[in-house]
């Protein structure tokens, strides 16, 4: 007997005698399990039949793809971990690209997958999928309950190893027949991980180190990802950048870590991001990264990403840490308290030349757009939804440019507000997470600033809005192409626009038809009147933005380029 063996017949008694369906009912309970996405299927219908009158709400999408996206945004907007239910074969197939999005961006979710029966596993039963095979490579964790006497034990690791460290995806897969088979169920049951350490505190000397560095500093960038939200530690990097006297930097997992108006705020950093940042990272001499990866979107060409700087890297995950760039100094820890005792050691400089510098950047190459134009632009739109909002809504968004102008254009205030699909790029993202974070935030405003391929991907998750009475709001940046790929097309292959255009439908109709509330905005004049409706509303509501369709996202570090060469800037320097 694998589980439980220290426990002698005596002491088992006094549990209960529960089915696994059951157990893991009661689980969910015990980790404070209060909201849960599932779509059902056969082999998991004994759990179902548990769901019944058990005390935990339970949203159905109208796919599971959606169903996974809306457990990333319930968890990316509070902080739980979101916990997906889907039948076995197709339903726990449909959830490869949420897990593999939650994964690439460290979001825990907990996916309990049906499986049949234990002895046909191997046999193509009906409905079988290797639910382990084919989620290993975009879970943290994933394993099969074969013993109803490991139930217990294992939904608890799962939570465990979902939310701790690196977070990330955990998928349980649970035949059949051990959701209706019977043990004693032992509520504190101990966790066996032996191999599973978290690291949590950072070595001291380290921290003294990077302590001395930034105090040494002429021209130090905070540059910050989403760790520092994952870690809750926002306010110790307000604390650290405003002691210090930092200029910060934020990925685009990151945005909302950094009060956006503030003035040490340089914003996003990359491929799309302001031109201050990147040219404060290619000259700093200190690069303090805190809870960011390197990813290639941020650093452009490796050889010559902040080449002439001082490197110190502050994650959880040792395995980030000198994964694409040196790390002069290292440490290991969580951002929070690693944070809070290097404000301890720092001292406030002026570092009067570097933040000048940053000022003249910042004064010749703003964010920009022509706000001449009579067509709408696209980032008008998303300026106004700022503004219009307060700058205080809960953003998702799909993928592409839609996604780009909404992280340069809204400002964003606090941790928790931007939730965007970063590492994976999924598009169809935007309008589940938006449902997810609702239910995690019933009074927040959530608007989904979206594209229109991507949210023709997974619109028929309205339909769930509607039936779960969630106002949330959708504005379809509708350029009617494939935008970023065409701004690729135009850019490197010779304006060869080739398969980046679908007809669409008019979203207006198709919102109505579901249930929500549609309007469409062809005028420049009309987009604030429109936005303000939208707010209004207590239905979902779609906005269908007719925006200019050739638009780019500038400023532009073309791929494998570096942070300083980016295409672009005599425009916006025209127009600022
Ligand atoms: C699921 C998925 N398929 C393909 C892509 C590749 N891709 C990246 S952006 C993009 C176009 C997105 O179009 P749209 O949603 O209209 O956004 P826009 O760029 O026009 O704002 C595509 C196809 C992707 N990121 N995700
Ligand atoms: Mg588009």
């Amino acid at each position: 007997m694998k589980s439980d063996s220290s426990q002698s017949a005596n002491s088992a008694d006094k549990f209960p005698i529960l089915t696994g369906a059951e157990i893991v009912v009661q689980s969910l309970i015990a980790e404070g399990v209060d909201t849960m996405f599932g779509y059902p299927g056969g082999v998991i219908l004994p759990f179902f039949d548990r769901l019944y009158d058990a005390p935990i709400k339970f949203i159905i999408p109208r796919h599971e793809q959606g169903g996974a996206h809306m457990a990333d945004g319930y968890a990316r907007a509070s902080g739980k971990v979101g916990v997906i239910v889907t039948t076995s074969g197709p339903g726990a197939c449909n959830i490869v690209t949420g897990l593999g999005t939650a994964m690439m961006d460290s979001i825990p979710i907990v996916a309990i997958t049906g499986q049949v029966r234990t002895e046909l596993i191997g046999n193509d039963a009906f409905q079988e999928a290797d639910t382990t095979g084919i989620t290993r490579p975009v879970t943290k964790y994933n394993c099969i309950v074969k013993d109803v006497k490991d139930l217990a034990r294992t939904i608890k690791e799962a939570f465990h190893i979902a939310s701790t460290g690196r977070p990330g995806p955990v998928v349980v897969d649970l035949p059949v027949d051990i959701q209706v088979a019977k043990t004693n169920y032992d509520p504190s049951v101990e966790m066996k991980l032996p191999g599973y350490r978290l690291k949590m505190k950072g070595h001291s000397r380290q921290i003294s180190m990077a302590a001395a560095a930034i105090n040494k500093s002429e021209k130090p960038v905070l540059y910050v990802g989403g760790g520092i939200i994952i870690a809750n530690a926002g306010e110790e990097l307000r604390a650290l950048a405003k002691k210090a006297h930092i200029p910060v930097t934020m990925t685009l997992l990151g945005l909302g870590s950094y009060d956006q108006n503030e003035p040490e705020s340089l914003d996003m950093l990359g491929m799309h991001g302001t031109a201050y940042a990147n040219y404060a990272v290619h000259e700093c001499d200190l690069l303090i990264a805190v809870g960011a990866r390197f990813d290639d979107r941020v650093t452009g060409k490796l050889k010559t990403f902040a080449a002439n700087a001082k490197v110190i890297h502050i994650d959880i995950d040792p395995a980030s840490i000198a994964k694409n760039v040196r790390a002069d100094i290292p440490v290991v820890g969580d951002a929070k308290y690693i944070l809070a005792e290097l404000i301890k050691e720092v001292e406030y400089r002026e570092r009067k030349d570097w933040f000048a510098k940053i000022a003249q950047w910042k004064r010749k190459y703003p964010l920009a757009y022509d706000k001449k134009s009579t067509n709408i632009k696209p980032q008008y739109v998303i300026e106004q939804v700022c503004e219009l909002t307060g700058g205080d809504a809960i953003i998702t968004t799909g993928v592409g440019q839609n996604q780009m102008w909404t992280a340069q254009f809204y400002r964003f205030r606090r941790p928790r507000q931007f939730l965007s699909s970063g590492g994976l790029g999924t598009m169809g993202y935007g309008l589940p997470a938006a449902i997810g974070a609702q239910i995690a935030k019933p009074d927040a405003t959530v608007v989904d600033i979206d594209g229109d391929h991507s949210f023709n991907m997974t619109m028929t998750e309205l339909r769930t809005a509607v039936q779960y009475e969630l106002p949330i709001k959708v504005c379809i940046i509708n350029n009617g192409y494939m935008g970023m790929v065409r701004q690729w097309q135009q850019l490197f292959y010779n304006k060869r626009y080739s398969k980046s255009y679908l007809a669409n439908p008019e979203y207006a109709v198709v919102a109505e038809a579901l249930g929500a509330v549609g309007i469409t905005v062809e005028k420049k004049a009309d987009v604030p009147k429109a936005i303000k409706k939208m707010l209004g509303e207590k239905r979902p509501c779609v906005v269908d933005f007719k925006v200019e369709r050739e638009e780019n996202v500038w400023p532009m570090v073309a791929a494998g380029k570096s942070l300083n060469e980016m295409d672009g800037l005599d425009l916006l320097e025209s127009m600022a």
